[in-house]
């Protein structure tokens, strides 16, 4: 049987896919269960409420949220649930994706919405790991491997260049 998802990847539509999946890959590259799914804050608002509020009874762990343009859906999750948010701002045609990042950042004070770069999805998705491996010693192990190799290919490339 498939292990539970503890991480729930969300979505204001199927086009921020493209973006979002890098999360995806980050949870899969460090073995951790994961959901995926499309719960618009601005056309699904019903489903988006009771996503937020039964994410934690359900066994979610962290939840990330990603939307373009005006960005609603982290900071409305991370309003109705006790769960970390991890916000991505997702880049559209116009403005850069700087209209998402403003959406996302400027949370009020009592509503954090951790917030990585633009399009910064894979960033989301190693936080969300390293957030379940405070209390996962095995996962503080994988988590501390994965830095591990990144040091080791960064040398690497200095050796391309060194003369
Ligand atoms: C936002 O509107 C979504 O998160 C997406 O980034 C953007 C455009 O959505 P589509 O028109 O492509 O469905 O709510």
């Amino acid at each position: 049987m498939a292990d539970a998802p503890r991480v729930g990847i969300v979505m204001g539509s199927d086009s921020d896919w493209p973006t979002m999946q890098e999360a995806a890959t980050a949870l899969d590259e460090l073995g951790i269960a994961y959901e995926a799914d499309v719960v618009s804050a601005h056309r699904m608002p019903d489903e988006m409420l009771a996503y937020g509020r039964e994410a934690h009874g359900r066994g979610l762990e962290v939840i990330i949220a990603g939307a373009g343009g005006a960005a609603h859906l982290p900071g409305m999750l991370a309003s109705v649930t006790p769960l970390p948010v991890i916000g991505v701002p997702v880049p559209l045609k116009y403005l850069d994706g700087m209209d998402s990042l403003l959406s996302i950042v400027q949370m009020p004070a009592g509503v954090p919405v951790a917030t990585v770069s633009i399009g910064g999805a894979r960033n989301a998705g190693l936080l969300a790991v390293r957030i379940l491996a405070t209390g996962d010693p095995a996962l503080t192990d994988r988590m501390t491997a994965f830095q591990a190799e990144l040091t080791e290919a960064a040398r690497a490339k200095g050796a391309n260049v060194r003369s």
